[in-house]
């Protein structure tokens, strides 16, 4: 069995087969169509750093507690605690950011020691 092709009558009645063109979607008198969009919910998780400072022989200890309390938003019994860990362990964590925020508490916190002669230093990592 063959498909006839496709036939349409003129003004006089007479039947035609239709042209390859005729009848498309988006040409005049074809039919119409949708595009069919899914929506997806892009909701990607930033990446985060951790900012750290290290251990150091100079920096005073109530430095240390005054620069968590200044830049990381701590209390005293918390800052104490991070600094003293830091103090017996070497390195420790003052908070999670993501890229921009590390970055500017670190530039802080490098600044602030520096214009108090204090050598502590802060880094940051990828988590
Ligand atoms: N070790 C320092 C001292 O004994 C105190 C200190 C703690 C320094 C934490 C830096 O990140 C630091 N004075």
């Amino acid at each position: 069995m063959s498909i006839s092709p496709v036939r349409k009558n003129d003004q006089d009645g007479r039947s035609y087969a239709m042209a390859d063109d005729e009848g498309r979607p988006g040409t005049p008198g074809g039919p119409s169509t949708s595009v069919i969009t899914k929506v997806k919910p892009k909701t990607k998780r930033p990446n985060l750093y951790r900012v750290l400072i290290l251990n150091d022989d100079y920096t005073p200890m109530e430095f240390v507690v005054h620069v968590l309390e200044k830049f990381f938003q701590k209390d005293v019994e918390a800052a104490t605690q991070i600094m003293l860990h830091v103090h017996h362990h070497g390195i420790g964590e003052c908070g999670i950011f993501t890229y921009e925020i590390a970055e500017t508490k670190v530039t802080q916190v490098m600044d602030f020691a520096r214009k108090h002669q204090h050598p502590l230093q802060c880094v940051m990592e990828k988590k």
